[in-house]
């Protein structure tokens, strides 16, 4: 039997015997039900639960290859996943779930098991929209981000917070398959990875491939996710990685963390509540009080999201110049144009490119898929283009409602 002073991949028996000789979670002899549950891309999640008192706890490692494709990958993303839990559990008390220990030989963090709570891209696709997500979502945006910038921290702690995030394997996933593959045809891309729907090649090339426009803008933002070291970001905050239930929220998954512009996570959020938005409107039209209630949401989070930061900002920022309310307005106008921006190139890479999301891919009917996909284009496209004149919840619905006024 393997002992856990040596990386290997475990299996689910394996996470029962490191919880239980390991961690201590269960008493000796105790019977136990253990299964990986793991879902996503990248790592693997094991649970182990009492199958005497009930009691559970989650296991999750990172293997040295990538579990969607095999390829190898640093397993220094579960120190990093590991780290951003505690950060984020600090700042946002309650939003993540509590961390019990790290291992760094098994690349290993074991934490509080949140299945009590379902997945909210699931929960908003089958119409469940609890009251009280616009206003969690926009507290632990507003907590988690603003509060690592070099307006809050010291410059020493920042640079050195900074250094240990640095990631460069997993922004270089989201370099290419957000910031550049959507936009690019071959010969020009290393590997092909885009999935275009049968029947969308032709709009793709000439509103993706051949838009000099939209590469230029789509340049920006892709420089400033890769130069401009803001704020502690998630990193990869869709509505996959946020688990919701009638109480409240709890957020999950942030390997890809690293300091990088805060409108890239909210530009997320928003991003995919419109992939939410999309679907209710083109799959299920018949329910437009799900309509109403998520185009509400997604207005409320970006409005509550701003309005939160900035007395966030008015209660922590003290050096004179950054009190300035001129440059209050400026900085945060700023994250505004990148949360447009953000929540565009998310909403085109989940369109074409290689991760899906599904409310795309659920869609199978072509007279359904092609005119859906065509509007989150075309919404990608503006928000992405227009980012700098967008300033409140209403207005980016109101973009969504100008490309689907003919459905
Ligand atoms: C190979 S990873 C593909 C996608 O899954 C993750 O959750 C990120 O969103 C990434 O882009």
């Amino acid at each position: 039997m393997k002992g856990f002073d040596e990386f290997f991949l475990m299996a689910p028996e394996d996470a029962g015997r490191y919880a239980a000789e390991v961690l201590h979670f269960f008493g000796q002899g105790e019977a136990l039900e253990c299964s990986e549950i793991g879902d996503g891309n990248i790592n693997y999640v094991f649970r182990v639960k009492s199958k005497e008192s009930g009691r559970s706890v989650i296991l999750k490692q990172a293997d040295r290859l990538l579990r969607s494709s095999q390829r190898p990958l640093d397993t220094y993303r579960s120190a990093i996943e590991a780290k951003a839990l505690q950060a984020e559990g600090s700042l946002a008390p309650g939003f993540v779930p509590e961390i019990y220990s790290y291992n760094e030989t098994m690349a290993l963090i074991a934490m509080e098991d949140v299945s009590g709570y379902r997945n909210l891209r699931s929960e908003l696709m089958a119409g469940r929209i609890y009251p009280h997500l616009a206003d969690n979502l926009s507290e632990f945006l507003a907590r988690a981000l603003f509060p690592t910038t070099d307006l809050v921290l010291s410059a020493e702690d920042k640079k050195r917070s900074a250094a240990f995030f640095v990631n460069p394997e997993l922004c270089a996933i989201t370099e290419d398959l957000v910031f550049a593959e959507p936009y690019l045809s071959e010969p020009l891309l290393e590997r092909n990875r885009n999935k275009i729907f049968p029947g969308n090649e032709d709009y793709v090339r000439e509103h993706l491939f051949e838009n000099a426009k939209l590469h230029c803008e789509v340049a920006k933002l892709r420089d400033r996710f890769m130069t401009c070291s803001q704020a502690l970001l998630h990193g990869d905050l869709h509505s996959g990685s946020v688990f919701a239930n009638e109480s409240g929220i709890k957020i999950l998954n942030p390997e890809f963390a690293f300091y990088g512009p805060m409108g890239y996570d909210i530009g997320n959020v928003i991003g995919n509540l419109f992939f939410s938005l999309a679907y209710s409107v083109f799959a299920v039209p018949e329910s437009a009080d799900v309509v109403k209630a998520i185009r509400s949401l997604a207005e409320k989070v970006y409005d509550l999201t701003f309005s939160k930061m900035s007395d966030i900002y008015d209660e922590k920022v003290s050096f004179p110049l950054y009190a300035e309310p001129e440059f209050k307005k400026s900085y945060l106008s700023a994250v505004r144009a990148d949360a447009a921006g953000y929540a565009g190139t998310e909403i085109i890479r989940r369109t074409v490119g290689d991760a899906k999301v599904a409310e795309i891919s659920s869609v199978t009917d072509p007279s359904v898929r092609l005119p859906m996909e065509r509007a989150l284009i075309e919404l990608g496209t503006a928000l992405i283009t227009g980012r700098e004149r967008v300033s409140s919840g209403c207005e980016l619905t109101e973009l969504f409602g100008k490309y689907t006024e003919n459905i």
